[in-house]
C-alpha cells in the first residue's frame, strides 16, 4: 500500500470512528427558564434519566447540553424529563430523528 493509500484509510477510519461511540451529546432549548434557579431543577431532571452521563445547563443560554449513552436512553425522553418537571424543552440540532 502507498503512502496516499495509507492516509486515506487512515482518514477514513478516524472519521468513521466517533460514529460508533456510544456517547452522544445533545443540546435542549428551554426557554421557560425565567430565573436563576430553574436550571436546578432542569437539571436534576435530566441526571435522573438513566444513561444521562453529564448535564450542563446554562440559564443565559436557556439551554442544557447533555451527555448521553445512545443504547440507553435518546432525545425524546431528556425532553420528557424536563417537560415532566416543568420545562418543556425541544432539542437543537445533531441528533436528526
Ligand atoms: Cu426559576
Amino acid at each position: 500500500m502507498n503512502t496516499v493509500k495509507k492516509l486515506s484509510l487512515f482518514l477514513i477510519l478516524a472519521t468513521a470512528l466517533p460514529a460508533l461511540a456510544a456517547n452522544k451529546t445533545a443540546t435542549l432549548a428551554i426557554p421557560s427558564m425565567t430565573c436563576p434557579v430553574c436550571p436546578i431543577t432542569v437539571k436534576k431532571a435530566l441526571d435522573a434519566v438513566p444513561g444521562v452521563s453529564k448535564v450542563d445547563v446554562s440559564y443565559a443560554k436557556k439551554e442544557a447540553i447533555v451527555t448521553y449513552d445512545d443504547a440507553k436512553t435518546n432525545v425524546d425522553a431528556l425532553t420528557k424529563a424536563t417537560t415532566d418537571a416543568g420545562f418543556p424543552s425541544t432539542a437543537k440540532g445533531q441528533e436528526k430523528r
